[in-house]
């Protein structure tokens, strides 16, 4: 078989604007995925003046944050972070499963990358251990998303 063409966006960023969206719900650990996010785009390249911090009550609220953001023409993409715990309530499966599928509503309508950094746990525990420097980090994780994406987006609209 010939080589077949590939395309795929890098992990530089050039001239980018990125909105963070980080709940206050579950601080403790959120901060966390922020930090991590702040450092995945500082590393690659992302200058201060380019990110905007936007913090939301809970997880139930990010979509619609999101959505003002992503309509607003001001980013190229939004990262959403949040950590939904269990914790035995019912409540989990109402706010975990919504704010996904708000967040990839507002992604597919847009055009605009939403990349999901919200944590969804059965345990404290766990969503410590995704929020963590040593283990891997899912919200530098959601930067570095973040960024490939806006980079494939333009290398799939080049003529
Ligand atoms: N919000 C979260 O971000 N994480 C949770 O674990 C959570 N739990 O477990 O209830 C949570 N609830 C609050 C919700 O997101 C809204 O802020 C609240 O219902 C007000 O609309």
């Amino acid at each position: 078989m010939e080589e077949i063409q590939t395309v795929e966006g890098d992990d530089q960023v050039r001239e980018a604007a990125f909105a963070v969206v980080a709940t206050r719900f579950n601080e403790f650990i959120v901060e966390q995925l922020i930090k991590g996010a702040l450092e995945c785009l500082d590393a690659h390249g992302t200058a201060a003046e380019d990110i905007t911090l936007v913090r939301v009550p809970g997880a139930w609220e990010l979509p619609l944050a999101v959505r003002e953001l992503a309509e607003s023409d001001d980013f190229d993409a939004v990262i959403a972070l949040g950590a939904v715990i269990r914790g035995g309530t019912p409540h989990f499966e109402y706010v975990a499963g919504e704010c996904a599928r708000g967040l990839a509503d507002v992604q597919s309508s847009t055009g605009v990358p939403v990349a999901f950094g919200v944590l969804t746990t059965d345990t404290v525990e766990q969503a410590v251990e995704r929020a963590s420097t040593k283990l891997g980090n899912k919200g530098a994780e959601a930067a570095l998303a973040a960024i490939e994406m806006v980079n494939l987006l333009v290398e799939l609209e080049r003529p």
